[in-house]
């Protein structure tokens, strides 16, 4: 699995509450950032799945299809 280092937090592409999965809790988890309800994304390249820079609801989309178990591109980004 490809991950990614945040200061001292380690998460995974699709892993934005950071539990180390990538489950439908990531999925509530960033609707809930993208209707503005008070969450802070553990780290922002984990909720940017399409890799263009912002987290939306684009984002959410792509998550939701990876969910079901739809072939889907998620961009994977190393931080330095
Ligand atoms: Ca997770
Ligand atoms: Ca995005």
């Amino acid at each position: 699995m490809y991950v990614m280092v945040v200061g001292e937090t380690i998460t995974a592409t699709g892993d934005i509450n950071g539990d180390g999965r990538v489950t439908s809790a990531d999925a509530t988890f960033l609707a809930r950032y993208i209707v503005g309800q008070d969450v802070y994304l553990l780290c922002r390249y984990a909720a940017d799945l399409n890799g263009d820079g912002n987290v939306c609801i684009a984002d959410l989309i792509l998550l939701s299809r990876w969910l079901a178990g739809h072939n889907v591109t998620v961009v994977r980004r190393e931080v330095n």
